[in-house]
């Protein structure tokens, strides 16, 4: 679209989409270059994930010392989180502290949902459009959208004819809910209903949960924080975040050195009760180096997690429906729970499996089965997202030779770094699959795409290079890494999001990048120390060198 042809522009050097934690720290950082900023956010107000799922129960599955941002030293040290793992409206506090400390308030426009975003090649700008029928010109444009951020309730046949009410998770009412004295369905066993089943479970008056895959959780063993504890992690934060900043997931827990089957039964189990303990995300699956390889040294962990399941859940044919075995153990997003398998004990809580007999569709009175209808007052669906794509797709940019983004991404997602995608020149994704963004602790990698785009626009400037963009070689050689990396591991093996398998008709591809964050954060460093490349400047400044992952290699 011409700027001609664009009513009520307004011209800024950067557009942010989304004001979540990804959004807020790039307007920090894109302020402090001297820019000026234009975040659109759909929501009311900041915080993205934290803004949006206030179900019961939701909180972060990594510690909150390690779920929060290491940019500015002093905000560390007057932040003070009072869980070890915090309460989703403790975590919206915090973002809405951000927002508040930094000024960045000002720099947002909220109810404002991005609707298109095209190159305009003539110019050298993207255009932006909004619902609200004002538009952006832009230079750079971010898409800090999220990646668990386009919820997805499946096409249930009869899903309007339901009687009463209806919930996602993700999309929660801001009142709160009350399901006193209710009969409430959750459908959807994942991280996010893992969370929610408890406390629904203390207030309904009976609650069915209908599972189709038994999940991994673990025991959060969350509990308030002593100020002892608190004082000592305030000291030692600048070492603990360049540690997590050099990790496998971005929190640091010890790096395993044994493959699980080489040693004694009782030894393994000893180490995997000590990481179940720890509450550490990603410390069970790191106890071991083959657990994420190796299906025999996975079993040996899943093994574990069922005999734990077994010991808490007293009906032992439940406790077998309940016990995760379709997959191995990590290739989805483990979750984190406090009482979920204690819950299934309960006179009014039944698990109703539909693996077994499926899902038919939703009627007046409730979810229709296979063999069976249950009444219902209320519907929860926590069935999640369409995952790392779904908002960016949503948008569906337009580059150069009027290319979509829908056409370049038809067989799945294609970046250079997770951070580019090949003729779409100055559009930056910040945690876009392609890095290791859902597979790390997420503030991190969030971080570390922030300070690069924000160094690699600086270079920019500084040398009066206007555009920039990966070269399709590039891409597809980190691509085929992303890929390789991917089918070297067991993740592949099961139908999770990380795949795109939770969405009918979408391309299955493996995303995020599996090498891990530090490993990922020496990719990206090598490449801007070897002057970018494997990106494409501007003609008038000068040709990308050629890239290979292997060129570029680990220092
Ligand atoms: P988001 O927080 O998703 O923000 C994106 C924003 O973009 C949203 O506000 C959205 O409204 C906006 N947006 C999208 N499209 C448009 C558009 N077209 N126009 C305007 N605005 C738009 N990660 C962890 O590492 N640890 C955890 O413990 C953890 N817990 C989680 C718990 C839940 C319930 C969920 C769903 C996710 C969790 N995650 C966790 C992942 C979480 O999404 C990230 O940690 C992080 O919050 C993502 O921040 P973000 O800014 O990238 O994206
Ligand atoms: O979504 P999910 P989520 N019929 O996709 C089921 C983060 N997060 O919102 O497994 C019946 O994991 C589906 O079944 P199956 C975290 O990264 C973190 O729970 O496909 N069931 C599954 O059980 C997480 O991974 C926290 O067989 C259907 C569920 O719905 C991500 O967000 C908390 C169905 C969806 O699970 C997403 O989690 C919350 C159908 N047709 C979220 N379709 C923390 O603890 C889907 N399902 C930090």
């Amino acid at each position: 679209m011409k700027l001609a042809q664009q009513q009520n522009v307004t011209d800024v050097d950067m557009v942010i989409v989304g004001a979540g934690f990804a959004g807020l720290y790039m307007i920090h950082k894109a302020r402090a270059l001297g820019l000026t900023v234009q975040c659109l956010e759909r929501g009311e107000g900041v915080g993205g994930t934290w803004y949006w799922n206030r179900y019961p129960g939701a909180r972060c599955d990594i510690e909150s010392f390690d779920y929060s941002f290491s940019f500015d030293a002093a905000l560390q040290q007057e932040w003070e989180w009072t869980e070890k793992f915090a309460t989703q409206p403790e975590i919206l506090k915090y973002a809405e502290h951000v927002a508040e400390r930094f000024g960045l308030r000002r720099s947002i426009r909220f109810n404002t949902t991005v609707t298109s975003a095209v190159f305009d090649e003539e110019a050298s700008l993207w255009r932006i459009g909004t619902d609200t029928g004002r538009n952006y010109s832009a230079k750079y444009c971010i898409f800090a959208v999220g990646n668990l951020s386009s919820s997805s309730i499946p096409e249930f046949e009869g899903l309007e004819q339901f009687n009463g009410r209806t919930f996602h998770t993700a999309s929660w009412p801001h009142e709160g809910v009350d399901f006193t004295g209710r009969r409430v369905g959750v459908i959807g066993t994942g991280s996010s209903g893992i969370q929610a089943i408890p406390l629904i479970a203390e207030q309904a008056a009976h609650l069915d949960v209908f599972q189709r895959t038994a999940n991994y959780s673990l025991p959060a063993l969350n509990s308030n924080l002593d100020p002892a504890v608190i004082a000592e992690r305030k000291k030692s934060y600048v070492e603990y975040r360049q540690a997590a900043r050099h990790s496998y997931t971005g929190v640091p827990v010890d790096t395993p050195s044994q493959r699980a089957l080489d040693v004694p039964e009782e030894e393994r189990n000893a180490s995997y009760e000590r990481a179940w303990k720890s509450g550490k995300y990603g410390a069970l699956l790191r106890t071991y180096t083959d657990l994420e390889t190796n299906p025999e040294a996975n079993q040996t962990a899943a093994e574990f997690i069922r005999t734990k399941v077994r010991s808490k859940v007293k009906d032992t044919v439940l406790a077998e429906k309940l016990s995760p075995k379709l997959a191995p153990f990590g290739t989805k997003r483990t979750c984190l729970d406090t009482n979920y398998y204690e819950t299934f004990n309960l006179p009014h809580v039944r698990l109703v499996d539909v693996r077994e007999t499926p899902i038919r569709g939703l009627t007046k009175a409730g979810v229709a089965t296979t063999t069976e209808t249950y009444e219902l007052d209320d519907i929860v669906f926590a069935t999640g997202f369409d995952a790392m794509t779904g908002s960016i797709l949503r948008i569906n940019p337009v580059g150069r030779g009027g290319r979509s983004l829908k056409q370049e991404w038809e067989a799945g997602p294609r970046t250079f770094l997770g951070i580019n995608s090949a003729g779409f020149p100055n559009l930056f994704f910040i945690t876009g699959p392609g890095s290791p963004s859902v597979l790390s602790n997420m503030i991190v990698s969030i971080e570390q795409h922030v300070d690069w785009v924000t160094d690699l626009i600086q270079t920019m400037r500084e040398r009066g290079i206007s555009l920039v963009e990966a070269s399709a070689e590039a891409q597809d050689a980190w691509v085929a890494e992303v890929n390789e990396l991917a089918a070297g591991t067991l993740y592949p093996q099961s139908n999770s999001w990380y795949l795109g398998a939770n969405i009918p008709g979408k391309p299955r591809v493996f995303m995020p990048y599996v090498g891990g964050v530090g490993r990922y954060r020496q990719y990206c460093d090598n490449v801007a120390a070897t002057d970018y490349k494997g990106f494409t400047f501007d003609p008038t400044a000068r040709q990308a060198s050629a890239y290979s992952p292997s060129g570029v290699g680990l220092v």
